[in-house]
């Protein structure tokens, strides 16, 4: 099937606004630096960019009869708060695994942002002690099983709602998108960089551009900064999901080596901790453009940005496009880092 031919239940407001970051570029001294946002792009709890990926399960969990979304994250994760929002907004029931994947020792940790939301929306949402891994959980399995031995039908979405078969479609349709915009603008951004952990988002990136560079014939940079510190199994996933994806919407070939590429350097040495960098970045986005980012994954990817403009890895002469991917709901699990 061709992209266009996925069923898509709206999620959003339609496509995300696009902007420059003047102050910032200027700042920089290099590259000209625009921002595509899914933090501000859908009415459903702030949104984010599950939104946008869940926009083309959604019409499978309504074909399933399922009554129950069943999915997985950290405590402060934004993926499951995302989760709890749509299963509010369609009138289905939601369980969420919430595991200890960040060992931030906050007592407010477990209590605000992200998961004040998801229970504010009516998920029952559990916390669980093991550690961070982007993999199927056997935590998310026992919750799936729990849920049919309650009469429930239950309708399992992974961490990131990466590993769904479908996971990567909404960001495979973000390149179209991109592409109508640039139209519209006046622009071509020739480097995209994206925060990537679970990597569906990335993945979706990768196969939409690629789709789109065989209908164009040019070729554009898309960089994944890692957010996970786990960077192998990130860049298995988002190779094996971007590949899948392909295969979905028919690319009819396979994805070059140098289409996918998940740069390390700025996660720190564990997920969900910041690190200088990360600061930095968070200090950057809000003092010259008034852009909120989150120390887990969005000041990372933002410090990814930085570092490539500043060192000209990204050249001078190089629009780049910057995926805000949402994630603010957490900042306040992180009080102290600016108190
Ligand atoms: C997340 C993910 P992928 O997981 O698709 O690679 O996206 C990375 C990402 N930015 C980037 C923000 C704000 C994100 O929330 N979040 C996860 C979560 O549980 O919230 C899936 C990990």
């Amino acid at each position: 099937m061709k992209l266009h031919e996925f069923p898509r239940h709206p999620l959003t407001f339609g496509p995300s606004p696009v902007h420059p970051l003047n102050r910032l570029s200027d700042h920089l001294g290099g590259a000209r630096i625009w921002a595509k946002r899914e933090d501000v792009s859908s009415g459903l709890a702030y949104g984010g960019n599950k939104v946008r990926k869940l926009e083309y399960i959604v019409p499978d969990v309504l074909a399933s009869g399922a009554d129950t979304l069943v999915s997985i994250g950290g405590y402060q994760s934004n993926h499951t708060r995302q989760v709890a929002a749509v299963a509010a907004y369609l009138g289905l029931k939601c369980r969420l695994v919430q595991e200890k994947w960040v060992p931030w020792e906050d007592p407010v940790n477990d209590k605000v942002g992200n998961i004040l939301l998801s229970r504010m929306l009516g998920a029952d949402s559990r916390l669980d002690p093991h550690g961070f891994d982007i993999g199927i959980r056997d935590s998310w399995k026992e919750a799936l099983a729990e849920v049919e031995a309650g009469g429930g039908t239950p309708y399992p979405i992974p961490a990131g709602a990466s590993e769904h078969p479908l996971g990567g479609l909404g960001f495979a349709n973000w390149a179209f998108e991109v592409a109508e915009q640039e139209k519209a603008l006046g622009v071509f951004f020739d480097t995209i960089v994206v925060c990537t952990v679970t990597g569906s988002t990335h993945a979706g990136m990768i196969a939409g551009f690629a789709a789109l560079e065989d209908l164009t014939g040019v070729r554009r940079r898309v960089i994944g900064i890692d957010a996970s510190a786990t960077i192998d199994k990130t860049r298995d996933q988002v190779a094996r999901i971007a590949r899948h994806t392909a295969e979905l919407i028919e690319l009819g070939r396979d994805l070059r080596d140098d289409e996918i590429t998940v740069l390390e350097g700025w996660a720190g040495d564990l997920y969900g901790i910041p690190v200088d960098s990360t600061m930095e970045a968070i200090r950057l986005g809000a003092q010259f453009e008034a852009m909120i980012t989150d120390p887990v994954y969005e000041g990372k990817s933002l410090a990814g940005l930085v570092d490539l403009v500043r060192s000209g890895d990204i050249p001078a002469s190089s629009t780049v496009l910057y995926a805000h991917l949402g994630g603010q709901q957490a900042i306040n699990a992180y009080h102290r880092l600016w108190s």
